[in-house]
């Protein structure tokens, strides 16, 4: 999508500290980091939210997961420990529309909101 802020970071067209990349995803540092490690991981395909998934999407999104393992081995928080989250829609606090999972680690987390 033409005016998706995550389309153009996916596409090199705005910058961003890309951690990870392949053909289907992408990981890059919040600009608003909540904890000493937070990362975004967003699929290239432009979804706006996870209820907007399709059957279609069901191994990409098992793949996303895999990503983010494998984001969080390379930082180091495999064995610390670390959170995985997704924020839908209005009431669960989605700013961007472009499907994307927070990797959030390097602190103890305790309350989910
Ligand atoms: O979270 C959206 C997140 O996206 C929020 O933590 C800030 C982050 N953000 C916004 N613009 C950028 C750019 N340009 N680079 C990196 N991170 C960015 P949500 O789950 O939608 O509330």
């Amino acid at each position: 999508m033409s005016d998706c802020i995550f389309c153009k970071i996916a596409a090199g067209d705005l910058p961003s500290e890309i951690v990870y990349q392949d053909d289907r995803v992408v990981a890059f540092k919040d600009i608003r980091p909540v904890a000493p490690i937070h990362i975004l991981i967003i699929p290239r395909k432009h979804i706006p939210d996870l209820t907007a998934i399709t059957e279609e999407d069901a191994e990409l999104i098992g793949y996303l997961h895999l990503v983010a393992v494998k984001v969080a081995q390379e930082q180091g928080l495999a064995d610390r420990g670390f959170r995985l989250v997704n924020n839908c829609k209005q009431e669960g606090g989605q700013v961007i529309y472009h499907l994307h999972y927070h990797l959030l680690g390097g602190r103890q987390m305790r309350n989910l909101c």
